[in-house]
């Protein structure tokens, strides 16, 4: 057999033709609204972003011909992967080429350090061919290095002159949005004539706000995390013998969690926003947890599904002070680090937690209390998708469950099983809807870029309509910005979107989450992301969307 280095699946998909809003179907014009404001703290925000702050929305229609100066861009993608990454940057292609055919395209490699490192290709038709409609990062790679000192920037602006680069596009999350935003900044204080544009990237579904409906990429994972689940309940109901613990991917928000429960109707979802607002403890968790297996064998229904956001642990009070702690504790902190064994390590964070952190510190598994500790990411991040919190709950859920058969209180089996999904769906190929819609921000940024703009994010609303009636243009990122301490210190960030408990999805998942729970549980099983078929089946954003456009 001939050795195949594309699927066919590939191999077609790489012909799609991503759809575009109307306003890009032929000659652009910008139109320009009323001043913005920051969400919060405007006085503060103002007063940092002396340039970039107060400006216009912007959207596009489409407008006359008009003649576009030949311009040098460089992107960078910023922090995790996201499936779309590649169309963003093939929209980005096409849409200066098609401004001007002079213009030209640069990748930084590796993350925001390629800018500072002078680390780059080319992104010629040839190279941005071979990566269109695909999943991953690959093209040019990522990385999570902040951006954050006038050095650096200092750097950039070298590589920038030396290649004619006049605008660089971060494609990134809240955190390096934060970044482009200090950037655009920085480059306009001191005139250097770079532009800065950023992108709404992250699976987590956290950077989201009135003008960014959704980031990319939370669209195909949670399909994808859906499929899996939906497969995995087929095997319960069929084998009828586990309790399946899923951790899913998401960071802080449960944006990912809920929109999984949303498609795929498991017996239990825990919401970390929720866990937060009641004040609830592990014990209280748990608790919910049992009282649910409890019911169900009383059925003799000894199976079931439960979905757990990977940032639980940082949203129930008590661990979120131990975190907080560690984190001020830990913070380039030599005597830790010089600690060779785990058990000098345990010894020495008992020593300095508070003694109600220490309790907690002390009651946890130890694998757990080491997960605890370890390195923060560059931005001083728990790193949440290495604490396995999972199995932490399965652990306690059957000491309890071994409790109460002692006091005859429970008389079923409790096999557990544990899953964490995260990487599966990280670099999928993209849905239609991310396939589109990354290549509209893409080509959105070009056309910023060409009309001069800098410290705006590319936007792209109105998406549960179809693609040729989404409406483009460009938000200020100061718009999104609030004051929050980070290292102990106040500084403008991009606000984070968190589960709304009084926005539709929440809502409409507590409305049905006890019929999903008991004996007459209903699992759906979403199957694969579909590309090619009938639109219902192929075209339609995520639940999440649906709701809150009141569908
Ligand atoms: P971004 O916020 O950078 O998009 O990353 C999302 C994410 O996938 C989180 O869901 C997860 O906690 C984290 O990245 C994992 O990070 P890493 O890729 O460094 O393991």
């Amino acid at each position: 057999m001939k050795s195949m280095t594309k699927s066919p699946l590939q191999i077609a998909r790489a012909s799609y033709k991503p759809k575009l809003p109307n306003a890009f179907k032929g000659n652009v014009v910008l139109l320009e609204g009323t001043s913005t404001e920051s969400v919060a703290d405007q006085t503060e925000i103002k007063e940092l972003f002396p340039n970039t702050y107060g400006m216009p929305l912007i959207t596009f229609e489409p407008g006359e011909k008009k003649l576009n100066p030949v311009v040098g861009v460089g992107v960078i993608l910023s922090g995790g992967q996201a499936p779309g990454g590649h169309n963003v940057i093939s929209g980005l292609f096409d849409g200066l080429k098609a401004l001007n055919t002079d213009n030209k395209l640069y990748g930084f490699l590796g993350g925001p350090i390629g800018l500072v490192d002078h680390q780059y290709i080319e992104l010629t038709k040839e190279v941005v061919d071979e990566y269109r409609n695909t999943g991953g990062f690959d093209i040019i790679g990522s990385g999570r290095t902040k951006l954050e000192d006038d050095e650096q920037y200092e750097k950039g602006a070298v590589i920038c002159k030396k290649l004619g680069i006049n605008a660089i596009v971060v494609i990134g999350g809240d955190d390096s949005n934060t970044n482009a935003c200090v950037l655009a900044e920085y480059y306009s204080q001191k005139n250097t004539g770079i532009q800065v544009i950023g992108c709404p990237k992250t699976i987590d579904g956290d950077l989201k706000n009135e003008m960014i409906e959704t980031s990319f990429g939370f669209d195909t994972a949670c399909k994808v995390y859906s499929e899996l689940i939906g497969n995995i309940q087929r095997d319960a109901n069929s084998a009828k013998k586990y309790w399946h613990f899923i951790r899913l991917m998401g960071r802080s928000a449960s944006h990912i969690t809920l929109e999984c429960a949303l498609q795929s109707q498991p017996n239990i979802c825990i919401v970390s926003e929720e866990v937060e607002a009641n004040n609830m403890t592990l014990s209280n968790v748990v608790e919910n947890i049992v009282k649910v297996v409890v019911h169900r064998a009383k059925h003799g229904l000894n199976f079931g599904t439960i979905l757990i956001p990977e940032g639980l642990i940082e949203f129930i009070p008590a661990m979120k002070n131990l975190i907080s702690e560690l984190n001020d504790l830990l913070a380039e902190n030599d005597d830790f680090n010089a600690l060779n064994s785990d058990e000098e390590k345990r010894e020495y964070v008992k020593g300095m937690l508070s003694p109600e952190s220490c309790e907690i510190y002390r009651s946890l598994p130890k694998g757990i209390a080491k997960q605890l500790t370890l390195d923060r990411d560059p931005h001083g991040n728990v790193q949440v998708s290495l604490i396995e919190t999972e199995k932490l709950l399965i652990e306690m859920v059957g000491k309890r469950l071994a409790q109460l058969k002692a006091e005859k209180k429970y008389n079923g089996k409790f096999s557990a099983i544990n899953h964490f999904f995260g990487y599966e769906g990280r670099c999928a190929i993209p849905s239609n809807f991310d396939a589109d819609y990354t290549y509209s921000l893409g080509y959105t940024a070009s056309v910023l870029i060409s009309e001069g703009k800098t410290g705006y994010m590319s936007s792209v609303r109105n998406l549960t309509a179809p693609a040729a009636e989404w409406i483009a243009g460009g938000v200020p990122i100061t718009m999104m910005m609030n004051m929050e301490k980070r290292h102990g210190k106040m500084k403008p960030v991009i606000q984070k979107a968190l589960v709304l408990l009084d926005g539709a999805p929440f809502k409409f998942f507590a409305s049905q989450r006890e019929n999903w729970a008991d004996e007459k549980s209903s699992y759906v099983y979403p199957g694969p992301v579909q590309y090619y078929g009938p639109s219902e089946v192929c075209d339609q954003p995520t639940r999440t969307l649906l709701l809150e456009k009141g569908y």
